[in-house]
């Protein structure tokens, strides 16, 4: 049997990402944090046009986030305190390596930020094209693998039934 170093609750949830309560949400993001489209919409749709504000200044500032790596944002009109906009891959052209380091890179920034919660939405899986069954797999492991001082919740919100059927089964 193996011994995981865990001790934070994963939660799954079937819904919109907006709605949840933690400290910080994931964003699914590009390397240039335009959120055009998916979860990114999303977000700035309900948490108002502050985060792409913020988002278009931390480019001007550092220029693009490159895949795998995160940019923090306030969250505007959302109950979350911060945006943890990660980018991930695109099925087929950016390899699952990098799928792995934007959820870890989250996990880290949300430690970083004292955070006891954060929500993911399946990154990747949407306009990226990533299977969620790779999404899934690669989210426990990091998940399992990671040894938080400060979080205690990590929700992962599932937009549709057949995500979340796929990952309740993975998790
Ligand atoms: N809450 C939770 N999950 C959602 C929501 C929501 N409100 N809306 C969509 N999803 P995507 P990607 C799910 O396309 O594949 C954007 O344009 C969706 O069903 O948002 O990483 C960015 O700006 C899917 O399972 O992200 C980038 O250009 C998952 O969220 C690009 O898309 C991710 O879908 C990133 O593509």
């Amino acid at each position: 049997m193996k011994t995981y170093p865990f001790k934070a609750n994963i939660i799954l949830q079937k819904g919109d990402i907006t709605d949840v309560s933690a400290d910080a949400i994931v964003n699914a993001a590009n390397s240039y944090l335009s959120h055009g489209g998916g979860v990114a919409y999303a977000i700035v749709r309900k948490g108002g046009y502050q985060i792409q504000k913020e988002s278009d200044e931390y480019i001007r500032l550092h220029g693009p986030v490159k895949t795998g790596e995160v940019a923090v944002t306030t969250a505007g009109k959302l109950k979350a305190k911060y945006i943890i906009h990660a980018v991930g891959p695109i099925f087929g052209i950016e390899g699952e390596e990098k799928l792995e380091l934007a959820i870890r890179k989250s996990l880290e920034k949300a430690e970083e930020l004292k955070l006891s919660s954060i929500a993911f939405p399946a990154i990747s899986t949407g306009i990226y094209g990533y299977p969620y069954e790779i999404c899934a797999r690669i989210m426990s492991d990091v998940f399992l693998n990671f040894s938080p001082n400060y979080l205690k919740e990590i929700y992962v919100v599932l937009y549709d039934e057949k995500a979340y059927r796929i990952f309740e089964e993975e998790f």
